[in-house]
């Protein structure tokens, strides 16, 4: 019989590509999404899938969630809904607590009282802070702060709590600085690729906050697609966190050095200040996922930023890890 996965938060960003990762392995997907932040269109793909049931429904809703865990009767969940703005989560901290730690419990629980032995749950590297030593390593001591990664952390907490009480299979995947199609570049808080693709294809000027020498671990959405379904669907998982990027550090003046062969004929950047609680440098350890998923990165981030600026980086979820 073909195991049935949960996807919440699947019209996302990371979510849709994930989805798309799954039915590619010829898993059943249900994906739920109340659409606050995500998108229906980024779901056309999935929805041509018999093996896709789209749900338009909020993870907060414990009953409707109930019935749906009692329906499927899944094999694992990918939990990636989440209020995912580090500023909104300053201005909405009850919003924060609810979306981005309560409601992890509660779907842990779910999965404890249906038998749904996989949780992989979506944290993120704002749980180490900016004066955590480089390369970020999962043994560092967590420094959060924003409300955001601090209820990142205490989620991570209480799912690797039920794992040693319960034996369920939680696995914390820090994502570094996702980037790929689909991210919406709508707010300034976006991804700056986001923001820069957008910019760069009106033929508008891109704003550098800073002088362009802090560096950022980017990693590509189709990498970060495949380590949840690894995680998701490999036999054998090591209960943990465990960081999701490339191990490599990359300077905005070096992605502008790429953005400029793309668009020689785009306006100059506009230096500004640097962004108030702007960390410097951030770059993760790759090796604790390689060792427990022979997780890589696939994606050189030079060619990664081309297929996203100029295209082809679309459905790449047929070829198997
Ligand atoms: C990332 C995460 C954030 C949180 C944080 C933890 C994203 C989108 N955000 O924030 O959720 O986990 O890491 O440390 O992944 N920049 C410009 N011009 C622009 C936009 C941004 O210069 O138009 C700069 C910005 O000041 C920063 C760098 O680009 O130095 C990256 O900014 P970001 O917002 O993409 O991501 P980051 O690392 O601040």
């Amino acid at each position: 019989m073909t195991q049935a996965f949960l996807v919440t938060g699947a019209a996302g960003f990371i979510g849709s590509h994930s989805v798309e990762w799954l039915l590619a392995h010829n898993y059943q997907v249900v994906g739920v999404d109340n659409l606050r932040t995500g998108h229906l269109e980024n779901l056309e793909v999935a929805q041509s899938s018999p093996e896709f049931e789209w749900v338009l429904a909020d993870v907060c809703d414990e009953a409707v969630m109930r019935e749906l865990f009692r329906k499927h009767r899944f094999a694992g969940v990918l939990h990636l809904a989440a209020l995912v703005s580090v500023p909104e989560s300053f201005r909405e901290p009850a919003l924060n607590y609810q979306l981005n730690l309560a409601t992890v419990d509660s779907i842990a629980r779910l999965c404890l009282e249906f038998e749904c032995k996989r949780l992989v749950f979506a944290s993120s590297a704002a749980v180490y802070g900016s004066h955590a030593a480089l390369p970020n390593q999962e043994f560092a001591i967590p420094q959060p702060q924003s409300p955001y990664a601090a209820a990142k952390l205490a989620a991570e907490v209480i799912l690797l709590g039920y794992a040693a009480s319960y034996g369920l299979e939680a696995i914390c995947l820090r994502y570094f600085n996702v980037y790929g199609p689909r991210q919406d570049p709508g707010s300034p808080y976006s991804g700056v690729l986001s923001i820069f693709t957008d910019r760069f294809q009106g033929g508008l000027p891109v704003t550098v906050h800073g002088d362009g020498e802090q560096t950022r671990d980017f990693v590509s959405v189709r990498d970060v697609a495949r380590a949840n379904g690894e995680a998701l669907t490999q036999m054998h998982v090591v209960v943990d966190r465990y960081n999701v990027c490339t191990g490599r550090g990359i300077s905005l003046n070096q992605v502008l050095a790429i953005y400029q062969e793309l668009f020689p004929n785009a306006p100059p950047a506009k230096y500004t200040a640097a962004r108030i609680g702007d960390i410097r440098h951030s770059r993760g350890y790759p090796g604790k996922l390689q060792d427990m998923l022979s997780f890589k990165s696939q994606t050189p981030f030079e060619q990664g930023l081309r297929e996203l600026a100029v295209g082809g980086l679309t459905d790449n979820h047929q070829d198997r890890a």
